[in-house]
């Protein structure tokens, strides 16, 4: 699975390479030297991307979320299925063509019914479906199902950008896409970085409520398993819970007209008082979320929302 290169696969890299030498002690300094310093340039860059598209990758991203590792999973259990069933498939088109060809059977037999072989063709695809909706019911559900939620998360596109918006905590942000020179500037992915990056806590539910003020967009973030489709009019609802600190990028997904590919969204998970911190500095307030929290208890943990 392609990954972002991390510092670890950078300086390993190099110090394999650095190995391989042999008694060449000076190139091997030299080598080691520049994968401590190439590690420490990364480790030393503000954010690296833990949930972002790789040059070249064929696979999902990296999980962050419960959800997210569900469809991952759903996703390889299918896959083998599909490569069982196309495999099977070809075998038996490789077996008509060799075996029943004209000259190797130039007298066909006539026959139009089999009664076992039908059977067989139409039980075993419905026995592949019922597997395949037994594993993939839970997953919707859970998809599906917002839980008790800490914080609720107002997301509205507009062409062409997103406003974030904690409404409990009075915070409320416009990310428009960072501009090339920008982006260069402080070596972040131009076309995936924004102006303002949201914030969100890890560990914690957030309820995402999403709506637009325009057109349709769509709010997604492949790392976390999430997109829900933004129209006006209308709010949707998703929600997410992500488990590691990080920069997780995600882009509009709902072709909404000329900018459609510049409205990227930038989200960084931090601890929550590295996200206290934040709120405060956006002239928010944790504490005017407090009351509601303290009253929650009451209710039972798992008490689904809708
Ligand atoms: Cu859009």
């Amino acid at each position: 699975m392609p990954r972002p290169a991390s510092i670890g696969g950078v300086t390993g890299a190099r110090h394999t390479a650095a190995e391989s030498q042999g008694g060449e002690g000076v190139k091997r300094t030299a080598l080691f030297t520049t994968a401590v310093l190439v590690g420490s340039a990364c480790a030393g860059a503000a954010w690296a991307a833990s949930g972002a598209p790789t040059p070249g990758g064929i696979d999902l991203q990296a999980p962050a979320t419960a959800v997210m590792r569900g469809i991952v999973d759903f996703h390889n259990f299918l896959l083998s299925i599909i490569v069982v069933v196309s495999a099977f498939v070809l075998a038996l088109l490789l077996w008509v063509i060799v075996r029943y060809n004209r000259r190797a059977n130039p007298t066909p037999r006539k026959f139009t019914h089999n009664i076992l072989v039908e059977v067989i063709w139409t039980i075993v695809p419905v026995l592949i479906l019922v597997v395949i909706a037994a594993r993939s019911f839970p997953l919707l559900y859970q998809e599906e199902r917002i839980p008790e939620s800490e914080f609720t998360l107002k997301v509205t596109g507009n062409s062409w950008f997103w406003n974030f918006e904690y409404p409990d905590l009075g915070v409320s942000v416009a990310a428009n896409l960072l501009p090339e020179e920008d982006a260069r500037a402080e070596q972040r992915p131009y076309l995936l970085a924004t102006t303002e990056p949201l914030l969100v806590p890890i560990n914690t539910n957030v309820r995402v409520l999403v709506t637009s003020n325009d057109v349709i967009h769509a709010f997604a973030v492949p790392a976390f398993g999430v997109k829900e489709d933004a129209i006006q009019g209308r709010v949707n609802e998703t929600w997410f819970n992500v488990d590691r600190e990080g920069v997780f990028y995600g882009q509009c997904s709902e072709l909404c007209g000329v900018n459609h590919a510049y409205m990227p969204i930038e989200i960084r998970a931090v601890n929550r008082e590295e996200f206290n911190q934040w709120v405060a500095a956006q002239g928010g307030s944790i504490a005017s979320a407090a009351p509601p929290a303290v009253e929650e208890p009451a209710a039972p943990a798992a008490t689904p929302m809708r």
